[in-house]
């Protein structure tokens, strides 16, 4: 059945009342960039909708804290729909953990082009264009106690195009026999395509990364499905601000000046990916030699910060260096680790423990007497155990070691 062409703006978990965060300082001239980010983001995507003249737009949830954001989020978001209303652009928003449709202040009324859809059973809307119907859209909130559920979803008939509009994960199992042709997600906050074939399963991510580890660029999808059916998807990078990580590895013998010179050349490449969006990269020093023992132990770290900031993070773009640290090697220097001494039996115990990750490491007996009762030492699993146990052994290095230079 030919279907009217027609396309939309997905988007998701604005967060409004989560400013960027994971940064020990933000120098004077990103305080105002920071507080901004969330609101700055999310009214981008509404830029997007309007510049791309969508035919509507869908919100899988998580848009704003009301009680946390105070009143400027809500007013902010009536605002953004106020311009889409002027553009006779509808607006399908399910709800998500934080913007449950109950949290909603109810002296804000609500333009008649925004459809909240409720909690429980989901709720069906069709799309037109003149009189003809184009899509449906089946959504609802999120709710506290059911798990989300695709067969509650499923359109009676066939026929229409339809998009399911919900915030969670739904069973990766069940599309394959599903009427859906497009599941609209929220609940992850960084861009994921789940399933690209029909049905396309998709998350667009937070507009905006919030902290350290959310690197990359974030932003909305837009959505063009043609007279066939077929589904294409495009970014819309709305972020202000983009979150980095380098890592630079080095050999015993690189010098403090070609470490400088790695170091620009990155900075000067990551420049070149983005000529207005500033940036907060997270260093990462990788090898072995006086230069990564230097990072781990003394303030070489923070005058290659202060060196960077100063070179690159004034701006405009800023390219702020957030922090940098050591990565410790896979495994410590194996002369060290057959040395018949307390260093040696500590390194070897080490790694005894990375080789059988089964093992439990009972840590209790070495906590305070007085440590809280049935506190418990806790050690994780998988890569987090063996970044553990390598940080481990490089700080057993370091303090069993005395003041040996090579060590
Ligand atoms: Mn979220």
């Amino acid at each position: 059945m030919a279907n009217w062409p027609f396309r939309f703006v997905h988007a998701s978990d604005f967060h409004l009342e989560t400013p960027p965060f994971g940064v020990t300082e933000v120098p004077e001239h990103l305080r105002e960039l920071f507080l901004e980010a969330a609101y700055l983001s999310a009214q981008r995507v509404f830029e997007t909708a309007l510049a791309e003249q969508v035919d509507f737009v869908v919100l899988s949830g998580d848009l704003v804290h009301c009680r946390r954001a105070g009143p400027r989020g809500p007013l902010f978001l009536l605002e953004q729909f106020e311009r889409l209303a002027g553009r006779d652009i509808e607006v399908y928003w399910a709800g998500g953990r934080v913007d449950p449709p109950e949290s909603w202040p109810p002296s804000l009324r609500l333009p008649a082009n925004v459809h909240v859809f409720a909690k429980g059973r989901p709720e069906e809307w069709i799309v037109r264009h003149e009189d003809s119907p184009v899509a449906r859209i089946v959504g609802a909130s999120r709710s506290e106690r059911e798990r989300l559920a695709p067969a509650p979803f499923e359109p009676q008939e066939p026929g229409l195009f339809t998009i399911a509009v919900a915030h969670g994960q739904i069973d990766a199992q069940s599309p394959a026999t599903s009427r859906v042709d497009y599941w609209a997600l929220g609940g992850r906050h960084a861009r994921a395509t789940v399933s690209e074939a029909m049905p396309v399963v998709h998350y667009p991510g937070s507009p905006q990364g919030r902290q350290p580890d959310e690197t990359g660029p974030h932003g909305c999808t837009l959505v063009r499905v043609d007279s066939e059916r077929n589904v294409r998807l495009s970014s819309a990078a709305t972020d202000v601000m983009r979150w980095r990580h380098e890592r630079i590895a080095v050999e015993e013998q690189t010098t403090r000046a070609s470490l400088d010179a790695q170091l620009d050349e990155r900075m000067t490449r990551l420049a070149a990916t983005s000529a207005s969006t500033d940036q907060l990269v997270t260093w990462t020093i990788a090898g072995a030699g006086p230069l990564v023992r230097a990072i781990r132990r003394g303030p070489l770290a923070e005058e290659l910060l202060a060196r960077l900031r100063q070179r690159f993070g004034q701006g405009p773009p800023a390219i702020w260096s957030v922090a940098m640290s050591a990565e410790p090697p896979a495994a410590p220097p194996a002369p060290l680790r057959d040395q018949e001494n307390i260093r040696g039996d500590f390194l070897r115990r080490i790694a005894q423990l990375a080789n059988e990750p089964d093992e439990l490491l009972r840590l209790e007996s070495l906590l305070p007497a007085d440590s809280v009762a049935g506190a418990s030492a806790w050690l994780p699993e998988g890569d987090a155990r063996r970044a553990v146990l390598r940080e481990a052994a490089m700080l057993g290095i370091d303090l069993l070691s005395g003041e040996e230079p090579d060590s």
